[in-house]
């Protein structure tokens, strides 16, 4: 049944009614999932996807109903990348006239976090979408790999330097130059993903995941999420100032003073999200 959360401010681009290639549906409580629906061409990623996918993280992030998001698409596939039949004839003059892989930084201020569950092939742009998420819970059947050197260009959202970052140069660098997919085994010794299950559980898993996560302290989630993804992006001393700020910062919330006193009261907390 489609989900739509009740609290819709910031949603102002899209008639969320018109979805037509994602489905929004909630997953358990505090869950959020999407999930990518052109079984056809196995989840490809066409501009229409790209911009219902941005949409729904707006929508997700800014709903008090959702507290962690699940994105996922079928056993046989994720997504097997960019939709390549709508980029054949494009040259480099349309492709930067419309930018719409720029759309993908929308999804990486997403602040709620993010969980990728990953099954079959997750290729090019569709294994770069699970690199702009915060874990990825894969099946023993996922496959990952940025294939565009086999059609002749390279990845351009993320898979030269969220690949490198993630399994390191050497991995990266045979993944992208071979355009040779790994297994869901290879990417989690390689530390692409955080979990790898069978596949009739892959999904459950993920959304059991969120769930544990979105029965935390909200404000303390956002910022450790904030603050772990500013080690990619800043030096040590930075980063470990900026997380010392944001702990600082926790003892403004009420949720410091009920998740400690429910410690030493022995009681579970009960969290209010301020
Ligand atoms: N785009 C469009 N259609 C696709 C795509 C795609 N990426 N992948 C699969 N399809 C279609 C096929 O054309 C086929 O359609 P039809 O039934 O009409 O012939 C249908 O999906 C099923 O696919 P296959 O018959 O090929 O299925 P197989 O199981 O034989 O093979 C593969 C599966 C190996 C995944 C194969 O489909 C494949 O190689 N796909 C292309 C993978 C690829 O090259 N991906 C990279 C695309 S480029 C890219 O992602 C650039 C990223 C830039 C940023 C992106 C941000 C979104």
């Amino acid at each position: 049944m489609p989900y739509f959360p009740r609290n819709r401010k910031n949603i102002k681009e899209v008639d969320l009614e018109q979805f037509s290639c994602i489905e929004l549906y909630a997953a358990a409580a505090g869950v959020g999932a999407i999930r990518l629906n052109r079984p056809a061409v196995l989840n490809a990623l066409n501009l229409q996807t790209m911009i219902e996918l941005v949409a729904a993280f707006e929508l997700y992030d800014a709903s008090d109903d959702v507290r962690c998001i699940v994105i996922h698409g079928n056993k046989k596939a994720f997504a097997a990348g960019a939709d390549i039949t709508e980029m054949q004839g494009a040259t480099a003059v349309t492709m930067l006239e419309r930018d719409q892989f720029a759309r993908w930084e929308r999804i990486k201020q997403t602040k709620k976090p993010i969980i990728a569950a990953v099954s079959g092939f997750a290729l090019g742009g569709g294994c770069e979408l699970t690199m702009l998420c915060d874990m990825i819970v894969a099946s023993d059947t996922a496959q990952f790999g940025q294939p565009e050197i086999n059609i002749g260009v390279m990845p351009g959202a993320g898979g030269t330097q969220r690949l490198t970052r993630a399994v390191g140069k050497a991995l990266a660098m045979e993944m992208v130059l071979t355009g040779r997919m790994i297994s869901a085994k290879q990417a989690l010794a390689a530390g692409l993903v955080n979990r790898v299950v069978p596949v009739e559980f892959y999904l459950e898993e993920a959304i059991a995941l969120a769930e544990e996560i979105a029965q935390k302290a909200p404000v303390a989630v956002k910022l450790a999420k904030e603050s772990v993804l500013k080690s990619f992006s800043t030096s040590l001393e930075s980063g470990l100032e900026f997380e010392r700020k944001n702990f600082y910062m926790l003892f403004a919330t009420e949720d410091q003073k009920e998740g400690m006193t429910a410690f030493v009261e022995k009681r579970k907390a009960d969290w209010k999200g301020r």
